[in-house]
């Protein structure tokens, strides 16, 4: 039997430090050198894949990894079949409706009939749906931002951080949608070595 507890964390991005740090508070220590997309705990039967963020939640609905790290807005928007065991303090944002400064959309209302460029269509449609809200959903893989100053747009639905982004392209937000930080994440395949990770974690 195996007896690696498997990580599924982000290769490189926003999550990427973090989790490495949160998985050191832990106690497990990795040297994260080279380009591997694997990387074996240096004090303990652990690996690291090291993956698109977007992949983590299939690979641990799969039991291709025991657990994982992403954000709530990438969980939410996939169907997938994982646990949440904890919300990690990192990777805190919000995904919002965003307008052109000086638009006729002040509210969510306004959105009647008005086309939305996002990279969450099933969180956004979910949202919508809850407000009686019928809007066309205009999917981009990113540059979400800059959807209105093309005409492609008349609002955008994507994360906020700072808003510096937003600034930066003349848009003020209008409504919240979601809002979203890290999560551990657990397979639905708990083997041994899961539920001792997951009785860590509860201890902290
Ligand atoms: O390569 P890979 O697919 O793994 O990474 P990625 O490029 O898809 O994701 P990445 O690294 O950008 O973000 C990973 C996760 O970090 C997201 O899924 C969120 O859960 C979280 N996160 C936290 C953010 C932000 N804050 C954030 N500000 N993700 C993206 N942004 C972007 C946002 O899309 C916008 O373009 O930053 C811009 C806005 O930031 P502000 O500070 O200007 O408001
Ligand atoms: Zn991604």
């Amino acid at each position: 039997m195996n007896t690696t507890l498997k990580i599924a964390i982000q290769k490189k991005g926003r999550l990427h430090e973090e989790s490495v740090v949160f998985l050191n508070s832990l106690g497990y220590q990795f040297a994260l050198a080279g380009k591997g997309l694997t990387q074996a705990c240096t004090n303990a039967d652990v690996s690291l894949l090291l993956v698109r963020d977007d992949d983590v939640p299939a690979l641990v609905s799969s039991g291709v990894a025991d657990v994982g790290i992403v954000g709530k807005n990438v969980l939410a928007e996939g169907a997938n079949n994982v646990s949440v065991i904890k919300s990690l303090p990192f990777g805190v944002c919000r995904l919002a409706i965003a307008v052109p400064t000086g638009s006729s959309i002040a509210c969510i209302a306004d959105l009647e009939g008005e086309r939305i460029a996002t990279s969450y269509p099933r969180i956004l449609r979910s949202y919508l749906q809850r407000n009686r809200i019928n809007a066309a959903l205009v999917q981009l893989c990113g540059s979400v931002e800059i959807a209105p100053e093309i005409n492609l747009a008349d609002a955008i639905c994507d994360l906020v951080q700072s808003g510096t982004t937003l600034k930066a392209h003349g848009l003020v937000p209008i409504a919240t949608v979601m809002e979203s930080q890290a999560e551990l994440i657990a397979s639905p395949f708990v083997r041994p070595q899961t539920e001792a990770f997951i009785k860590q974690v509860a201890l902290l």
